[in-house]
Parts: structure tokens; sequence; C-alpha cells
């Protein structure tokens, strides 16, 4: 008797110090998981990255925003084709899952954009530049890059600008160099409108003020320019300028300011189709997606769910640069 009361004993002390340390264990685990909008610096390029928690959220666009951004268009655009161009390529309104990530807090600007053309050349894939200034942009020379004694360096005053005129292919190159990827394109969508769905990285309603668009300051013309805000800036402004149009996650620029390059194939079809865990995109196409409006773009196309398609021979105009992610898996 006095025997099976010892060895009961033993059994207890063994079963409550196996669940001791399996919940040692656990916290230690939910101890080392970042937080959402914890910040890590990388190292190869100084980059800040952002935390991105795993999570569900709603992608694309229901009729009623739909129709929401159709009538701000109207307000500004005399042409109701023009609208309906780009807008009704969001549907229908789909549940994603996505595993963690880290995401660039801002756009990569021209001080890391040359440091990795120093390293690794500007390389020509497929017959395209990696970065060729003044390719697709009205003939005009934007870019603020210049090229001395082999050396790419950014123009004075330029450094923490925003790399523009960057191919598809030249961000897809400078992403694997940091040891990531271009963010898919439900990646993106998520980190900007989280998992409250928001219309715009800060929220449901538009701000000028928290964003660089085709504001009273815009540059070129006066179609679908909005005089009630200037947010200004009549062309790029420096990453990180609105700090109160930062997204759920931390990200800043997420809309306005570049246009950016995502990973996936153009298709208007898929989010009909697209699977609802970790979607990659089209297998194939012959586009590639630009992601969040630039200051090129009216209010209705800086939206967190805004797509458009982009030629990946042609497109390295003024207003695309893009920013990367590091999956955790
Ligand atoms: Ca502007
Ligand atoms: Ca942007």
């Amino acid at each position: 008797m006095i025997n099976y009361i010892l060895i009961s004993l033993k059994m207890k002390i063994v079963v409550i110090v196996v669940i001791f340390f399996i919940g040692t264990m656990a916290a230690q685990n939910s101890i080392n998981i970042p937080k959402l909008g914890t910040i890590q610096i990388r190292e190869i390029d100084g980059m800040e990255m952002v935390y991105v928690p795993a999570g569900s959220f709603e992608m694309g666009s229901s009729d009623k925003q739909l129709d929401d951004a159709m009538e701000e268009c109207r307000k500004f655009y005399h042409s109701e084709k023009d609208c309906q161009k780009y807008i009704y390529k969001e549907k229908p309104k789909h549940k994603v899952t996505l595993d963690a990530f880290w995401i660039d807090k801002t756009e990569v600007t021209n001080a890391q954009f040359c440091r990795f053309l120093n390293t690794n050349g500007n390389q020509i894939e497929e017959g395209v530049y990696w970065f060729e200034p003044g390719a697709g942009s009205r003939n005009v020379l934007y870019g603020y890059i210049e090229k001395l004694n082999e050396k790419f360096i950014p123009k004075e005053g330029y450094e923490n600008y925003p790399v523009i005129e960057v191919s598809w292919y030249g961000a897809s190159a400078y992403c694997k160099w940091i040891g990531g990827r271009l963010p898919t394109e439900s990646e993106w969508e998520y980190a900007a409108r989280g998992i409250n769905n928001f219309v715009y990285p800060w929220g449901n309603n538009f701000n000028g003020r928290f964003v660089n668009y085709r504001d009273s300051s815009f540059i070129f013309d006066n179609y679908g320019k909005d005089t009630s805000f200037n947010d200004g800036y009549p062309k790029w402004s420096p990453v990180g300028t609105y700090p109160k149009g930062a997204s759920w996650c931390g990200a800043l620029d997420m809309s306005g300011n570049v246009h950016e390059w995502v990973n996936d194939w153009w298709s208007e079809n898929y989010y009909a189709i697209s699977p609802i865990k970790n979607p990659k995109g089209p297998d194939r196409g012959t586009l590639k997606i630009g992601r969040g409006g630039s200051w090129y773009d009216p209010s209705w196309h800086v939206r967190s769910s805004y797509r458009k398609g982009l030629s990946l021979s042609s497109a390295r105009m003024h207003w695309i640069g893009f920013r990367c992610v590091i999956p955790i898996k």
C-alpha cells in the first residue's frame, strides 16, 4: 500500500514537472514571436522592416466601396470610361489567410538602390535593364541616380527619395539580394489595409495630408487634380514624409509617393479563383502588378485595394518603385 502511494506520488510529481516544462517552453516561444509593427533593421541596406503577424483579411472591394471610388472619380474626371478603366478590377472581395512576414517600412531609396547597383552592376534580364532613367517617362530624364567614374551615386539631396524608373526585374533582383522577395499582391494589400479592411492605410476616409498624390501642387496638368489639399510635394517626397498615413503595421507611403511593384502576374479575374491560404497569383502572364498609386495619381488610385497591370518590358516609369518582404517561413 505504501509502495502504491509512493509510486502515485512520483507519477504526480513527474506530470507536474512535464506540465511546467511545456508551459515554460510555450511562454518562451510566445516571447520570441515579434508583435505587430516590431521594427528590425536589415544590415545589408540599412532598411527598417516592420513585422506583420499571420492572419486573415478581406482582399478586394465590395460593390459599395467601388461605387464610392467611382463617385470620387466623377468629381474630378469628365470621362466615365477613364474612371471605369482601373476601378472595377477588385472583385470579388474574398477572404485571404497569410503567414507572417517582415515588410520594408518604406519604399527602397536611391541611396539603397545605388548600394545594390554598385555591388551587382546594372544587369539586363529578358532584354530589360534593372534600372533605366528616362525609359517610358515622356522621354524625360527623371532619375536621381548618376553614374560617375563607374560608380552609381544618388544626386545630392535625393538620397532618401524613393528609387524610380526601376523595372520589375530590377525590383525583384534587389529583393533577392537582401535575402527576401517582392511582396505577393495579397501580402502587400494585407500590410496596407490590415484586419480592419480599411480603404486607405490610415482608415476609411481620404485625407490629402496623409499621402503624396495628385494634389493642388501637382505639376503636369489639371486633369484629376484635387485642389482641396496641398500635400506639399508636386512630385516625389522623401520616404516616410507622412507618418500619419502609416498603415496598421507601421508601413509608410503604402498609399502614394511611388507605385510599387509586387511579385504576382496580373490577371483581372484572379480574385474569383484565388486560394484562401497564401495566394501567389496566376502561374503565368504578360503583365506584373503595381500597387498603392503614386504622386502622379488621384485619390481613388491611392486606395489599398487599387491594382494595375504593368508591362515588364516598358514600365520603368518615373512613378514606380518598390519595397521588399522577408517571409518568416
Ligand atoms: Ca503631391
Ligand atoms: Ca508607395
